[in-house]
């Protein structure tokens, strides 16, 4: 089993270890795995030159990562408790599945796949709401040696096909529908909508779930429950390379559409496990919570990948935080005595509006460990979750990572760091951070702020984005040579303490989801009446940042320009889902371009944030009329 870090000094011992010697570091943690056949070779990299980025972990090493998960905890789990599923109504039961019965379900659905024609390197989409057979699908593809590429379950049927078509999937899992609070959400209309769209998908498995009435096409459509009918449990897993494709999962960039960022199968168990253990210090027996959707990196990584390697119990909800009650987080956290709880700031920035009787009338008394992800947490909030949550006893892990990095970065490993709060505090063993400014020279010593990136290969990483290898270069290594850029700025402080700042570049943080100002012009600019559109985020009470988006119009009659918001808004639901609304829309004549044509987005943020007084520079605008147009639209101090 992979050894837990127990003290601060250790941790610094093992800090220094992972950068004087990488491969010895990562070999002997791999050593706990087990593996068809052994590697030759740790690590063989460039973040430079030709075919760059080119990083392989484990060289040569063949093995799969379910054996790690099942046949490798089996003689001492097989009854203990891997999955508790709690159902979105508090009213139902909820399911427990032991590492013995997950195993057969995967094992079961992995045959099924492979009836199915379903073989290794196949790419296969999943569009599911938060349910146990969400994880049996990904075990099930790894098992087999498909490529998952989940679809968080909130987009619409455009993003949906965008996805399935850039990794030509074959299939698609996915169910008649999820629920969310009172709602039930159909999701078959827009599977159809998608898959029409979508050639490469010759079969669609669909769950049964919310008990739609819903059509099945016939010779396409197939009940899941009918797939691992007489499907079997004896099933050998597939023999993989260490650098095989495991998932791929597309995430937001600041230019164009998402990018697949591609995981391969050794160096993302290793990563994964190795992260989930130390930074939560889970420890045998401890009931762990996520409260993250599958759909983003942080459930992949840290409700199923991570804690299932870990031999962990890891529990998966459907629910919301807010229904039936602003209580539903403390029930479950009460009902199944969770122990190490993990949620976004801004889950608990909402649950703060709500106030503090909801967290008093429960009983916490079972947590040990708290932490946060998915965007930078304020103070207040911090404070909140520290002494209402975990009544000052249990250590806050505030994570940073991202979907291309794997696996959690840079974060206080709990009870060991100390905590400060808004600091992510230390890199974890084995990554190296270094800061830069916008030339690319680096910020030595402490004290200092500037672009994050990271300057040497972690097993976790991101391998290349799928189907286009020059664009991961462009979009990662290309600005600083030989760093990966994370696309995040920071601040070291005098203690050598890493606080995240936010994004430097147009992607938006929005409720801890990435969203990129490019995607969502693209969609405005979708309305007929719509002639160009520029976005920017604003910080926001609860999301930590708001969607503004100001919009040029061709000319309205009044009742068009009555419903014009509406239309707008629904135009960006219908091409990439709810959660890219924008909250503030501002329609205006024009917007401020530089004579070459570039929006200036300093401006536009600058006024999106309330603040006209200082907008710098504006002599370089080929109509300057037009800020104060803005200015004067947008009711803000001057
Ligand atoms: C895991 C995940 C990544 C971006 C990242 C950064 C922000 C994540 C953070 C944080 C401050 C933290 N972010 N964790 N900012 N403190 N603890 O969220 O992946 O969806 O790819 O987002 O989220 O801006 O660059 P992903």
């Amino acid at each position: 089993m992979v050894n837990k870090i127990t003290s601060l000094a250790e941790y610094f011992q093992k800090y220094e270890e992972s950068v004087s010697n990488p491969e010895k570091f990562w070999g002997d943690i791999a050593e706990n795995y087990k593996w068809q056949k052994k590697w030759d070779k740790v690590l063989d990299w460039k973040f430079k030159g030709e075919g760059a980025p080119d990083v392989n972990w484990f060289v040569n090493g063949k093995l799969n990562i379910t054996e790690n998960i099942f046949e490798r905890n089996m003689d001492t789990r097989k009854d203990q408790v891997a999955i508790i599923w709690e159902p979105n109504d508090p009213k139902e039961k909820e399911i427990k599945l032991t590492y013995g019965e997950l195993f057969d379900k995967v094992k079961q659905f992995a045959n099924g796949l492979k009836k199915m024609g379903i073989k290794k390197g196949d790419r296969v989409a999943i569009y599911l709401p938060m349910v146990p057979e969400l994880a049996i699908a990904m075990l099930a593809c790894a098992r087999i040696g498909a490529i998952h590429s989940i679809v968080f379950a909130g987009f619409s049927a455009t993003a949906l096909a965008d996805r399935i078509n850039d990794a030509e999937a074959k299939m698609l899992i996915t169910s008649d529908g999820g629920f969310r609070g009172t709602k039930s959400i159909p999701m078959k209309g827009i599977v159809d909508e998608a898959l029409a769209k979508s050639p490469s998908v010759k079969h669609s498995i669909i769950l049964q779930h919310t008990n739609e009435n819903i059509n099945l096409i016939e010779g396409r459509d197939v009940w899941w429950h009918d797939v691992i009918k007489n499907a079997g449990t004896d099933n050998t897993a597939e023999v993989m390379d260490s650098e095989d494709l495991l998932f791929i999962l597309y995430t937001s960039g600041s230019t164009g559409k998402p990018k697949g960022v591609v995981h391969t199968t050794a160096g993302y168990m290793v990563y994964t496990e190795y992260t989930f253990k130390n930074v939560f210090q889970y420890t045998d027996g401890d009931v762990y919570w996520c409260t993250a959707d599958i759909g983003w990196v942080t459930g992949h990584s840290y409700i199923v990948y991570g804690p299932l390697l870990a031999g962990a119990t890891t529990v998966m909800f459907e629910g919301v935080p807010t229904w039936p009650d602003a209580g539903r987080f403390w029930d479950v956290v009460d009902k199944y005595k969770i122990n190490q709880f993990y949620t976004a700031p801004t889950a608990i920035r909402a649950l703060v509006a709500q106030g503090d009787e909801w967290v008093n009338s429960h009983d916490l008394s079972s947590l040990k460990v708290l932490g946060t992800v998915g965007e930078p947490i304020n103070e207040e909030a911090w404070r909140w979750y520290h002494d209402l949550v975990g009544k000052g006893k249990c250590p806050i892990v505030d994570t940073w990572w991202q979907t291309e990095t794997g696996g959690i970065m840079i974060s206080p490993l709990a009870g060991l760091t100390p905590t400060k709060p808004s600091f992510a505090t230390l890199p974890l063993p084995g990554v190296q951070p270094i800061l830069v400014d916008p030339e690319g020279n680096e910020l030595k010593g402490n004290g200092v702020e500037g672009i994050l990136c990271i300057k040497f290969p972690w097993p976790g990483m991101l391998r290349t984005t799928y189907g286009d290898h020059k664009r991961c270069y462009q979009t990662y290594f290309s600005a600083f040579p030989g760093l990966y850029l994370t696309g995040d700025g920071a601040k070291r402080d005098e203690e050598g303490y890493y606080r995240i700042i936010g994004r430097i570049d147009d992607v938006i943080n929005v409720s801890g989801h990435r969203i990129g100002t490019a995607e969502v012009e693209d969609a405005i600019n979708q309305h007929p009446k719509v002639v160009e559109s520029a976005v920017v985020g604003y910080p926001h009470e609860i999301k930590g940042a708001g969607i503004y988006a100001y919009v040029i119009c061709e000319d309205l009659t009044d009742e068009e320009m009555e419903n014009i918001e509406n239309e707008i808004r629904a135009t960006v639901t219908k091409f990439i889902g709810p959660i890219a609304k924008p909250d503030k829309i501002q329609i205006v004549s024009g917007l401020p371009k530089t004579r070459s044509g570039k929006i200036m987005r300093r401006i536009l943020r600058k006024i999106g944030e309330g603040d006209a007084t200082n907008l710098g520079d504006t002599s370089t605008l080929l109509d300057p009329g037009v800020v104060e147009e803005i200015i004067n639209g947008a009711k803000v101090n001057i």
